[in-house]
């Protein structure tokens, strides 16, 4: 196991730590091809996942020491390994909610952009470095990052170095959820419980259909989605869950206090 990424199982939850707090939890080749292992290989039993960053920082990208003089076909591969890691996280067996804190620049914003959920605390900041380094995102970032937050951001964030506080972040869509400082990780583990009790056909069409939903013609993502629909709805575990609200023992949905 590379020491640079730590992975505990709590109940139903994996937890999965960037543990190379001296580099800012940089990414080198090493910790990709982990990050890919251990999103592949999440015992059965694990329903959720919470990703986060050991030290001052979540992740401070790639790591330049190894930005090495490669030709444009070892490039484009070494880009396409971390897309296959990335890939995992977002297409893999279970939800991933990242906690965010301090940096979350560069592949480490690719990162956290192929998780399900984020949390930021108020020390966090994103920003794309690349534009400055002239280089490009190789993560995943061009197609993940503008559905966040729109092409026209991230084009600024690039072309001008624009780095966005946690405040500006969570409005901008970086996160959906803004807490205080150092409080993100706790928050994260309270909604990968809620969302490991989910039916697990519900979690499945949150992260493989509605994605390739949204990115569909209408006239398509109309038909996947009644198909998706019949497929939850047909499940024994659908049909309990419909059951107890209408036998009132299941919670009903409450205004927010
Ligand atoms: C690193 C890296 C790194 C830190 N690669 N070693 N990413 C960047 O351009 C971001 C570069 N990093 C920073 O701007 C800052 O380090 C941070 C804002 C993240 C943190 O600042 P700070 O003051 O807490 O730490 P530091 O003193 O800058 O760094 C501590 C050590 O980590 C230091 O090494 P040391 O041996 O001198 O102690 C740094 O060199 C090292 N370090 N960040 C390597 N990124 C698929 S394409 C993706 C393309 C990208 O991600 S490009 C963006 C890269």
């Amino acid at each position: 196991m590379n020491p640079d990424l730590h992975l505990e199982i709590h109940d139903h939850i994996a937890v999965v730590r960037l543990n190379r707090p001296t580099k800012r939890n940089a990414l080198n080749d090493a910790l990709i091809v982990s990050l890919h292992e251990v999103f592949s290989q999440l015992p059965d039993h694990v329903r959720a996942a919470v990703l986060h960053g050991g030290g001052e920082h979540f992740c401070a990208g790639l790591d330049l020491s190894e930005l090495q003089s490669r030709d444009a076909g070892e490039g484009m591969l070494h880009s396409r390994m971390w897309h296959q890691a990335f890939h995992q996280i977002q297409f893999g067996s279970v939800p991933v909610v990242a906690a965010l804190h301090g940096a979350v620049v560069g592949g480490g914003l690719e990162l956290a952009a192929s998780c399900h959920i984020r949390v930021a605390d108020d020390t966090t900041f994103y920003a794309l470095p690349e534009g400055s380094r002239g280089i490009f995102v190789g993560g995943g970032g061009a197609v993940r990052i503008p559905k966040l937050i729109g092409v026209a951001r991230m084009t600024d964030m690039m072309m001008t170095g624009r780095v966005y506080n946690a405040v500006d972040g969570e409005r901008a869509g970086f996160a959906q959820y803004l807490v205080s400082a150092g409080t993100a990780f706790d928050k994260a583990m309270e909604l990968a419980k809620h969302i490991a009790g989910n039916a697990p056909l519900t979690n499945y069409a949150l992260m493989h259909a509605l994605p390739r939903i949204a990115e569909q013609p209408a006239d398509h993502g109309f038909i996947t989605e009644s198909l998706m629909s019949s497929i939850t709805q047909a499940a024994p575990e659908a049909k309990a869950r419909v059951d107890a609200f209408l036998q009132g023992r299941a919670n009903k949905v409450t205004p927010k206090p």
